[in-house]
């Protein structure tokens, strides 16, 4: 059976409420189709959707209140990414989830796709965004939430940031009225890898600028709740998710600490994959260390419900 059959056997049965067990292995069944599917493209971002890949899996799988069949509902959760140059790791979660055939991610990237390099919402029902020039996604998310307020709507908005993006000063205009207006429905989410596009080796790793330095201390400056979790530790997240639900009257930032090309061994923490293709023998290395970890979880490919932590 192949990786799609497989996760086409599987995609849409999992909803809210997965297992933390189940959220490990459909983690690494995200970053197989992310990375086939960069291949099969000859083009796309790698470390970036390797760095978001967990925090999108426990939202569509464990959080967000949506309906595959249905992905219009006026009362759905919304979901922006606003580093929208991961595109494909929001695709890879969505076909997993039921939104659209995994098989379609092989048509990632092309002309007439409805999976484009940067999402467009008017192409995949299911993206509530369009996302891709950088700094834009958060405004957005700030309209919703009022929106869901002025509409009596139950729904909450997640907005996920990459740090180097938190640089553009649109974040900061909407992270202003955000709190001013006490939007509590509201959770920005700083993918925190501390790498931007390009980088250069110092002591601490690949990085061209200094990192976008105490994410926290900022949003928390303009008077947002903030946290901070491992984001690559399902558990962490959704007890970080929990603490964002629960807080009254501001708007939630979790700052999520993460690896840039997460997973697979060659591409972590090197700003080199933040956009680069990987060849044959690379997927190949790439499967064995994701095969290595779904062994070490007790899992196989594709099959079967996990217990949970
Ligand atoms: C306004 C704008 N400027 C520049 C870019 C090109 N660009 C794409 S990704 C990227 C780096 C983003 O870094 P970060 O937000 O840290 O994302 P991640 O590390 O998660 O890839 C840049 C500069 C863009 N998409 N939009
Ligand atoms: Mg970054």
């Amino acid at each position: 059976m192949t990786i799609a059959e497989q996760t086409d056997e599987r995609a849409g049965r999992t909803g809210e409420g997965a297992s933390l067990a189940e959220l490990d292995r459909l983690s690494i069944e995200a970053r197989r189709l992310i990375l086939q599917s960069i291949h099969t493209a000859g083009a796309g971002h790698v470390g970036g959707p390797l760095s978001c890949a967990d925090l999108l899996v426990n939202l569509y799988f464990d959080r967000l209140r949506v309906d595959p069949a249905n992905p219009g509902w006026p009362e759905r959760d919304r979901c922006i990414l606003s580093k929208g140059h991961s595109s494909i790791a929001l695709y890879a979660v969505l076909a997993l989830r039921g939104f659209l055939p995994v098989a379609e991610l092989a048509t990632f990237d092309a002309a007439d796709s409805r999976l484009q390099g940067h999402p467009d919402m008017t192409a995949l029902p299911g993206l509530d965004m369009s996302t891709g020039s950088l700094g834009q996604g958060l405004s957005p998310g700030v309209g919703m939430a009022l929106g869901a307020r002025l509409r009596g709507l139950p729904f909450r908005t997640w907005v996920i940031v990459g740090d180097g993006e938190i640089q553009e000063g649109q974040i900061w205009e909407a992270a202003f009225t955000a709190a001013r207006l006490g939007l509590d429905t509201l959770c920005a989410i700083v993918d925190y890898n501390r790498l931007p596009q390009f980088g250069w080796p110092d002591p601490g790793g690949f990085t061209r600028t200094e990192p976008v330095d105490d994410p926290t201390g900022k949003f928390r400056a303009f008077g947002w709740h903030a946290v901070e979790c491992d984001g690559h530790d399902h558990a962490a997240i959704r007890a970080a998710f929990d603490a964002a639900e629960a807080h009254p009257g501001q708007p939630t930032c979790i700052v999520a600490h993460t690896v840039k090309g997460k997973g697979i061994s060659f591409a972590e923490g090197d700003y080199l994959w933040h956009a680069k293709v990987p060849t044959a023998s690379d997927l190949e290395l790439a499967g064995t260390e994701l095969d290595a970890r779904l062994a070490g979880i007790g899992g196989e490919a594709g099959v079967g419900q996990g217990e949970d932590a």
